[in-house]
């Protein structure tokens, strides 16, 4: 009879854990940057510019030095003196750290104070007197191409326009043929919005520089430790052993705190200035009009059809505004990320994609905020996309989508864009989706309602989209392929630690990588401790965002737990006193396979590696893996939402959300359904309220919380999820999908279609998010389509 341990019991795979980082958080013992003090430590505030585009013709700082208490004040001529006015991009652009000949976006960086505390620091800011000469500003693509609009990078040589790229990809002579032979061809033109992703601790940073040692820590609200430990010893010119960044507990990233940004350098070459440690703490406003944006992208899709509904290609035209420096933090060789993930969910022989990406004056960024590098953007156009091609062509919505979508038997499936997607079951997905929310009776209800002049709609979302970056062949950031790494550690009493390079950021790293410790080794999940986030101590790995996490530190900790399963055969052997083939492992144990009853468990092993190895053999019982996955993984979800639009008033209300996620094997199935909620309340935001947008000079609308607006748990609606369909990663050790960003990414479009739908026979074709209410209202009664696009009325 077996005697393996039962791993629901231990908090294995499939257990719904308590998240255990969740004890420290209720009780308010978190860790996060602005609660570490340091001993002499000063306060650094930022100096933004209140103009999108000018000139500097002077910085007169003699009256900030002269504030009592005021220790040190950076400008960009300063900088520029130690080379570092400007800092390199992970897009191979440039970036000013602090502007020294113009400022080129609302909220850019000027000058720093550090002074003894924070309040000093910002009076000190406002005594800096600088003279601008105001430029003309550009605040959209058709602005930055036009006859005669600025050069927003005069900085750059070779720069003799506002045009950063020109790129494309697929078959751009088989989509004109099939494109030539169709029976229709459906068309739609759209802005994604600038959105932001608005966790709740701003970025901030303490750099502390000691001479004596020549070490430098920081730290830092970093999604990336180890890179930004690698772009530090690049700009600074430091030996990497000389640095030492350390990510505490981050209260949400969502991917805000993938890119470098200029306080971080500021603080660090203020605390090698001033020899003491200096800290930097962004507030609200500040996060919300100078760090990395997320969107911006206008988009011209295409379908060929056939008269039955078949897509025969799809051309997309994409325009993404990258703000004032070209500063994407994504690791692919393609311009714009994994845009051409679009359509990976269907069966569609050729495609193309064409991309442009400008300068404007607002402020840089482009990939952040719950998306792998665009595919957020990818698959909304994708799915309105769909939506207005069944409508063109007089098709349900559920049956267009399921006679297109790649069939169960055809994976690995490679995309007319060249991607490889690994498994799938769409057409069951969808079933649980329609069946849940009722379809028939709805598409009914809906009739009804109509008739007696209440506008109903429903909208689906389906897609697939590529989590995990990377691989090693195909990605790298600087350079630095893209892989990912676990460290564990098992003591002599069988309790563990696992170190990885990635960096929680409310994920919940800490309960769920312990679980694949559990479901390898049998190790109680209350055994393990997890540590993420020092550079100093854990494995070099990329970090945490585009949902890599588990498809890749996760494949880790699961290959690091087997080498350790290994070492431990050869102990249970030796304990054992069989040779290692006569050796069976159950769940927690190994035993002789022809006497069950004569075993060990893991613990033993584990005292053994300390206390009682066999001649010959290396002490100890830990490991390290480094994990290459061989691809992306692709998850698949369902979004099915259904409405009700006021005409008189343009409010929309949800009445029912349905969640269908299929992302392989779930670790902890609790977590899992949080970051779907999260991912769905997100998607909702902005679709419904939430946007940065500008006026025709440049200033922001969205940089505080009146403009920009946050779902509360009041205006959220109710979810219902579902995760009965479960298809395996096939190259992921445990069968694991990435799911961090699913929901925001598969989301967004299930509520514009549904609205779209409610108000179908004005022929409508779209309304950019947000959905407010005076675009729907405007849309209804003027039965026009309404752009979202920037410029704003500044009274609006
Ligand atoms: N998980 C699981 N089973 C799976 C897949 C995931 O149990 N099959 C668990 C994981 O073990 C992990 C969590 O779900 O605890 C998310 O895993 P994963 O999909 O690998 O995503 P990452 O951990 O890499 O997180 C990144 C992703 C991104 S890119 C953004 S943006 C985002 C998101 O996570 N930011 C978040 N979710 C967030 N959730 C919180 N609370 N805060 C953020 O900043
Ligand atoms: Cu693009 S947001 Mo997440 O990948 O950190």
């Amino acid at each position: 009879m077996s005697q393996a341990v039962d791993e629901i019991k231990i908090g294995g795979i499939g257990a719904s854990r308590k998240r255990v980082e969740d004890n420290r958080f209720i009780r308010g013992k978190g860790n996060y940057t602005d609660d570490i003090v340091l001993p002499g430590m000063l306060h650094m505030e930022i100096l933004r510019s209140p103009l999108a585009h000018a000139r500097i013709k002077s910085i007169d700082a003699s009256k900030a030095w002269d504030i009592p208490g005021v220790h040190l004040v950076l400008t960009g001529e300063m900088m520029a003196t130690r080379n570092l006015a400007w800092m390199p991009t992970l897009s191979y652009d440039t970036q000013a750290v602090l502007a020294t000949d113009k400022v080129r976006f609302q909220g850019q960086e000027v000058a720093c104070v550090i002074a003894d505390d924070p309040y000093i620091a910002k009076d000190a800011c406002e005594a800096i007197v600088v003279d601008y000469e105001p430029l003309p500003v550009i605040v959209n693509p058709v602005q930055a191409v036009a006859e005669g609009a600025p050069v927003i990078r005069d900085d750059k040589e070779n720069q003799p326009d506002n045009v950063i790229y020109d790129w494309e990809v697929g078959d751009r002579d088989g989509t004109d043929r099939a494109f030539a032979s169709a029976d229709l061809v459906s068309r739609l033109e759209l802005h994604y919005p600038r959105s932001h992703p608005s966790p709740i601790e701003c970025c901030g940073s303490i750099a502390d520089f000691n001479r004596a040692t020549s070490k430098l820590t920081v730290y830092m609200t970093t999604q990336a430790p180890h890179i930004i430990r690698a772009a530090v010893a690049m700009v600074a010119e430091l030996p990497e052993h000389m640095i030492r960044i350390i990510s505490p507990d981050i209260g949400g990233g969502f991917g805000n705190k993938v890119p470098v940004y200029p306080g971080y350098v500021c603080s660090i070459l203020a605390s090698i200035l001033l020899e003491r440690p200096v800290k930097w703490i962004e507030d609200k406003s500040g996060n919300l009009i100078s760090t990395g944006f997320a969107r911006d992208v206008y988009l011209k899709g295409e379908l060929a059809l056939r008269r039955d509904g078949k897509i025969l290609a799809v051309r997309m035209h994409t325009d993404a505004d990258h703000g004032a420096f070209f500063s994407d933090a994504q690791p692919s060789k393609f311009k714009i990320g994994l845009m051409h993930s679009a359509f990976a969910a269907y069966d569609i022989p050729v495609a193309h994609l064409t991309a442009r990406g400008t300068y404007s004056n607002k402020a840089p960024g482009g990939v952040a905020y719950r998306c792998s590098f665009r595919v957020t953007e990818a698959m909304f156009f994708q799915e309105r996309m769909m939506q207005a091609a069944a409508d063109d062509l007089g098709m349900d919505q559920a049956a267009f989508r399921r006679m297109n979508f790649v069939p169960d038997e055809a994976f690995p499936h490679r995309t007319p864009f060249g991607f490889l997607t690994d498994s799938g079951q769409y057409a069951k997905c969808l079933d649980v989706g329609l069946t849940a929310i009722d379809y028939e009776n709805f598409r009914q209800q809906q009739a009804e309602a109509h008739s007696r002049g209440r506008l109903l709609g429903l909208g689906i979302s389906t897609m697939t989209e590529p989590l995990g970056a990377g691989n090693s062949r195909e990605y790298d950031i600087l350079g630095i392929k893209m892989f990912d790494s676990a460290e564990l550690k098992v003591h002599m009493t069988g309790k563990a630690i696992v170190r990885t390079g990635a960096r929680t950021q409310g994920q919940g790293h800490e309960t769920t990588w312990a679980q694949i410790v559990a479901h390898e080794l049998g190790i109680p999940a209350e055994d393990v401790v997890v540590e993420e986030g020092d550079t100093d101590t854990a494995p070099f790995g990329m970090g945490t965002y585009a949902s890599r996490s588990t498809p890749v530190a996760g494949a880790a900790v699961a290959m690091v737990s087997r080498k350790i399963r290994a070492k431990a055969r050869k102990l249970a052997a030796h304990l054992l006193e069989v040779s290692e083939e006569d050796i069976e492992w159950e769940l927690g144990r190994f035993y002789i396979r022809s006497a069950p009853d004569r075993g060990v468990t893991i613990q033993e092993c584990a005292v053994a590696a300390y206390a009682n190895m066999p001649d010959g053999m290396e002490p100890g019982l830990d490991a390290t893996a480094y994990y290459d996955p061989p691809n992306l993984t692709w998850p698949f979800a369902v979004y099915i939402v259904t409405v009700e639009v006021d005409p008189e008033t343009g409010v929309w209300d949800v009445l029912n959300m349905v969640a269908v996620d299929d992302c392989g094997v779930r670790i902890n199935p609790m977590i899992v359904e949080g970051q779907i909620m999260g991912g769905l309340t997100e998607a909702y935001a902005m679709s419904n309220m939430q946007f940065i947008t500008f006026d025709a000079d440049g200033n922001c609308v969205g940089a505080n919380y009146m403009d920009y607006l946050l779902p509360t748990a009041w205006e959220t609606p109710g979810f219902e999820l579902h995760s009965e369909v479960v298809t395996p990663c096939p190259h992921h050790p445990i069968g694991a999908k990435g799911i961090g960003e699913c929901a925001a990414v598969g989301g967004p479009a299930a509520f514009v279609n549904a609205v779209l739908d409610a108000i179908k026979g004005t022929g409508v074709r779209n309304i950019d998010m947000p959905l407010l209410p005076d675009r729907v209202w405007e849309a209804v009664t003027y039965r026009r389509d309404v752009s979202g696009a920037p410029p704003v009325r500044s009274d609006d």
